[in-house]
């Protein structure tokens, strides 16, 4: 697999220069500052791709800008709504203008209103290091009683709505705030960050719209711009739902198999691709990763390897950001799956055998505690992630393994 690390652009404090020395072979990005869809011109294009070539000395990193994430997708988009025909006009070109520069692999996402969605961006883990963590009665405390949405509570099982009470009446002002920020204040990449009353403005868009609608819009989404993806030798691919069940009352449509199979099939050329992320998709325990890597596996074009623990076997459920290697996935099972469709690859003659992947997130250990990096994203949790999921690559492509296994 293609070792590649995210970095944030010049505003990252975890830079180019530390990827190099983590030992990836290529950098993930995206024009963060231009505002989604709106088209991103080839100048933009070619400035970030020189920041990621080019060391402040003005050496060569040695690096390239390998994988887009994310080509963000409109809200109206979503809800074919507004300027969404301009928006898709946009995307199309967005897509030319990344070609053109050489670049093949571009990762969206198709979540109502928010992003990623965390509780707690420095959960305390047993080592005394720091996690990401989504508490569900956390999450219930939020949407009753500080956005208090209308039929917020009968989301929720009564258990859930008794803790969410107690945990709110519990909290002090600065937690409630930072809780709402946490929720809405957008997590690294996202592209959005909303008010609580934006937030509220922006779910009432929702209204009506099933998950069969939202499927719609995607299809129509894809149909319009997977094709040109192909054309132009491109390789898009949806990274799944994040927490992978539905939120605040928005319908989620990209968190389990069945879901990427209607998807793929509906527009079925191979430039329609999965964001195979285990960290999103783990978060359910009806989803079984390692067989769905073998489900999906041809249509894979970008990876996240992260492993969540989930407190419960519910869905939905409260979790936190496991290491790399602990959690409830099957991290090594999962790598064999990817590694044996890599092989098939080769044998098929696919110029797109070596499948990007990234450690995803890291927990903030030893200087990342200090370092103040963006939220998941720390400089020695990711490069611990890393190490560890090397070493399981290298070994299961030992050629004594092989030959025993
Ligand atoms: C979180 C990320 C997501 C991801 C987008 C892709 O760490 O994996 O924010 O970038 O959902 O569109």
């Amino acid at each position: 697999m293609r070792q590649t690390w995210r970095w944030f652009g010049p505003k990252d404090r975890v830079t180019v220069e530390d990827a190099r020395q983590a030992g990836v072979e290529g950098i993930v990005t995206a024009l963060h500052h231009v505002p989604t869809g709106d088209i991103w011109t080839p100048e933009e294009i070619e400035k970030r791709q020189r920041e990621v070539a080019f060391l402040p000395d003005g050496s060569m990193s040695g690096l390239a800008w390998e994988v887009v994430e994310s080509l963000p997708v409109s809200e109206a988009i979503k809800t074919q709504t507004g300027d969404w025909k301009k928006h898709v006009a946009s995307y199309k070109r967005s897509l030319q203008n990344l070609a053109a520069a050489g670049i093949e692999v571009v990762c969206y996402n198709f979540m109502p209103v928010l992003d990623w969605t965390r509780t707690d961006l420095h959960w305390r883990v047993k080592h005394g290091g720091r996690a990401m963590r989504f508490d569900l009665a956390d999450f219930a405390a939020f949407d009753i009683h500080i956005l208090k949405r209308k039929g917020a509570a009968e989301s929720f099982s009564e258990p859930v709505r008794e803790s969410a009470a107690k945990r709110f009446g519990a909290m002090d002002e600065a937690r409630r705030t930072q809780l709402a920020g946490n929720v809405t204040a957008g997590l690294p990449g996202a592209v959005e960050s909303w008010s609580l009353p934006e937030l509220a403005a922006h779910l009432a868009t929702y209204d009506g719209v099933t998950p069969e609608r939202l499927r719609r819009n995607l299809i129509d989404f894809l149909a319009e711009v997977a094709p040109v993806a192909q054309s132009l030798g491109l390789r898009l691919c949806c990274h799944p739902d994040d927490p992978p069940f539905p939120l605040l009352g928005l319908p989620r449509i990209m968190s389990t198999e069945a879901d990427y199979r209607s998807v793929l099939d509906a527009v079925d050329v191979p430039a329609n691709g999965v964001t195979f992320c285990t960290g999103s998709l783990g978060a359910r325990p009806d989803n079984d990763l390692p067989a769905m890597v073998k489900n999906l596996a041809d249509r894979i074009h970008f990876v996240h390897l992260r492993n969540v623990c989930r407190d419960t076997d519910e869905v939905p459920c409260s979790f936190f950001e496991d290491e790399h290697l602990a959690g409830q996935t099957d991290m090594v099972a999962v790598i064999a799956e990817l590694l044996a469709e890599e092989r098939r690859r080769v044998s098929a003659g696919r110029a797109d055998a070596n499948i990007p992947m990234r450690p995803d997130h890291g927990q903030d250990i030893l200087d990342d505690l200090k370092r103040g990096a963006q939220p998941g994203y720390p400089a020695i949790g990711r490069l611990k992630g890393l190490a560890e999921l090397r070493g399981v690559m290298a070994a299961l492509k030992h050629p004594v393994l092989g030959a025993r296994g």
